[in-house]
């Protein structure tokens, strides 16, 4: 017997993603439903070789389903989050709208899977911002190793994290570029993006940081350590789907680049492209529809003690959200529900 299982949002991005790594992984499930809001509805998603047609997500029922994988905005989950874990179908919340609450796991199951029982709280459990995601898979096993004190990060964030519309920002304003009889005014974006970077992701804080800042400080705390401290720096660039990052990471005890090499190596979600020469490194393009977190650019950090330097690329639809929240899904089936 395996699970019946709902995507919330299915015809988003990530709703999309979701659909399609549920059939890529062969998640064991005896029924598949497709919501979405009204407006949607009766829109047609592709789930492996079959098609399904969208239910509405307001008049469903999730009594005697298992699992729903939440991808709508947190205004949204805030409504039918609620109703579906009452109804006692787990959620897998792919919004910020839960992960900073206490009484709900917030899961990277390379990193934190323990605390998978803590659905119980709630019926809830939270998938991290994307920049967040890839970055914990990374610094995990070296933090197991020597300890990590200090995290200054820089993010290069592709326009898919932002939706749809995003992207047609940038793939219009790019044509643009060479058409200049067709002016297309930034309106996702508060600039340009197209063949320029933004340093602004989410809205201003009281200190000058970003929102999106904030949470890669507050999940990296939540997700491995509440002793590590962040500093982060995220950045819109001009690419379509692939987060990348350049991460400086300062430990109590000395790491060896080498050996901070051969931890990656061995480390679960992540594969090391690390050659010395042009191109052996990975780039956003690369990662587009892979599983694993990509890292490069192993190196000593000369300028402190203990520090080293590294390149961390992923899709952020898939580590940064729906590969995630389906991850979540097997490790609440292995460990908690025994299905299939
Ligand atoms: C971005 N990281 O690239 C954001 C998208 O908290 O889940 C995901 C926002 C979130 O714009």
């Amino acid at each position: 017997m395996g699970y019946r299982i709902a995507v919330v949002g299915a015809t988003g991005n990530v709703g999309r993603e979701m659909l399609n790594i549920l059939a890529e992984r062969q998640f064991p499930v005896d029924e598949v439903a497709a919501l979405a809001s009204r407006k949607s509805l009766g829109t047609e998603v592709s789930f492996g070789d079959k098609t399904l047609t969208t239910k509405d997500l307001d008049t469903f029922d999730f009594a005697g389903w298992d699992m729903a994988l939440f991808a709508i905005g947190s205004d949204a989950t805030k409504k039918y989050a609620p109703k579906a874990a009452g109804a006692g179908c787990v959620v897998i919340d792919n919004s910020s709208l839960y992960r900073y609450d206490p009484e709900i796991p917030l899961i990277v199951p390379e990193v934190n899977p323990q605390a998978v029982h803590g659905y119980k709280n709630k019926n809830i459990i939270a998938n991290p911002n994307c920049s967040t995601a890839q970055m914990v898979v990374a610094l995990k096993p070296l933090h197991d190793r020597a300890r990590i004190k200090r995290v200054v990060v820089s993010t290069y964030q592709s326009v898919s994290g932002s939706g749809k519309d995003a992207i047609d920002e940038l793939w219009d304003q790019t044509k643009s570029v060479y058409n200049p009889t067709q002016d297309v005014p930034p309106k996702v974006y508060p600039k340009q993006i197209a063949f320029n970077v933004i340093p602004h992701i989410d809205v201003f804080l009281d200190d000058g940081s970003t929102k999106e800042e904030w949470k890669m400080v507050a999940e990296t705390k939540k997700i491995v350590d509440p002793s590590i401290k962040v500093t982060a720096t995220c950045v819109r660039v001009p690419v379509f789907v692939g987060h990348s990052e350049s991460i400086n990471i300062e430990f109590e005890d000395f790491l060896d680049e080498d050996e901070a090499r051969d931890i990656l190596r061995e480390a679960p979600g992540i594969m090391v492209i690390d050659k010395r020469e042009a191109g052996g490194y990975v780039t956003p393009v690369e990662c587009v529809g892979d599983f694993a977190t990509f890292i490069s650019r192993i190196r000593q950090d000369s300028t402190i003690d203990n520090g080293i330097n590294l390149w961390c690329v992923s899709d952020n639809l898939r580590k940064g959200a729906a590969l995630n929240a389906v991850q979540i899904a097997e490790l609440l089936g292995r460990e908690v529900l025994k299905k299939g």
